[in-house]
């Protein structure tokens, strides 16, 4: 009868520091989601790194808002699954620990749960799967695109095109003197000449590497795609604020692989439009110089 109490006792006790351990780690991770949904608005930087920033660059695309999405969706399923997990070994560790339970039960299998603990994760993976194959989609279908720009990743600078807009070409190149950094322009981010984009337009974005195989990502419109000598790549994007966004080129490239950085201005159609008729005086193409590269080499070592 003794012994009966003692159990029951210990039960209760065990069941009692159960609910007090899993009421204070819900709250430990509420106030972490908490602090992890303020704290992302605050250190988000837009269209650039900021500093104590822990989540991505604040979006500027509808992808990047996608892939935001999906993103939070799979971490607070992550935490979710996370401290399941952990609220069952805390049960397990006090209430089947040999003190509180001195002759374990002997029981094995039980249906019903094997095929829960089966068919629940084919059910979980499934539901990530559809919006992950949703995003995948979105970013690999270009829509007819209002615009196009060419960029031509070199060693170690980019080159963009506009080939709906004439014969014009530019480099762009990171500004290395400090001093001569506009006030707005992040060091080792900044460049001389911006790729400029109208805002709300859809821009088809195709690469190609000169040399050897760079890539070409800016992380607030979500786009990352590699430039590959002989190929062209393809991405799209379409800006819904306007402003600068930075990226940076993110493929192991060569000796300045760091500082060949990808600076996008977005504008409205009128900036864009004066704009290109400025880049067409300004870096009007020559036709007759030889277009390929290997002819270029050649001509050069003449
Ligand atoms: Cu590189």
């Amino acid at each position: 009868m003794r012994g009966i109490m003692r159990r029951t006792e210990g039960l209760i006790e065990g069941a009692t520091t159960t609910m007090l351990v899993f009421k204070r780690l819900t709250a430990v991770a509420v106030t972490i989601c908490a602090l992890m949904a303020g704290l992302d608005r605050v250190f988000a930087g837009d269209g650039r790194p900021s500093d104590w920033q822990i989540n991505f660059q604040q979006s500027a695309t509808p992808v990047m808002d996608d892939i935001v999405r999906f993103h939070t969706g799979l971490l607070y399923t992550i935490i979710a699954i996370a401290l399941f997990v952990l609220v069952l070994l805390v049960i397990v560790m006090v209430r089947f620990n040999a003190r509180s339970n001195p002759t374990p039960s002997r029981t094995t299998h039980n249906t019903l749960l094997e095929v829960a603990w089966t068919v629940i994760p084919v059910v979980i993976l499934v539901a990530i799967a559809v919006p992950s194959f949703r995003l995948l989609f979105l970013q690999l279908n270009t829509p007819t695109a209002d615009l196009t720009v060419k960029a031509t990743g070199k060693q170690w600078y980019w080159t963009y095109n506009y080939p709906d807009h004439g014969k014009f070409e530019f480099d762009s190149l990171m500004v290395r003197d400090k001093a001569k950094l506009r006030a707005d322009q992040p060091r080792l981010l900044g460049v001389d000449n911006e790729m400029v984009v109208p805002v709300n337009k859809t821009v088809r974005v195709l690469t190609i590497g000169a040399e050897v195989i760079h890539a070409f990502a800016v992380p607030s419109f979500g786009i990352k795609i590699d430039a590959i000598p002989g190929r062209i790549n393809e991405t799209w994007f379409k800006a819904t604020r306007e402003g600068i966004y930075y990226g940076q080129c993110s493929e192991l490239c060569g000796k300045d692989h760091a500082f060949m950085p990808i600076a996008v201005r977005v504008v409205s159609d009128q900036a864009f439009a004066t704009w290109v008729d400025e880049a067409k005086r300004k870096w009007a193409r020559d036709d007759s110089a030889p277009t390929n590269f290997a002819a270029a080499e050649q001509t050069t070592a003449r």
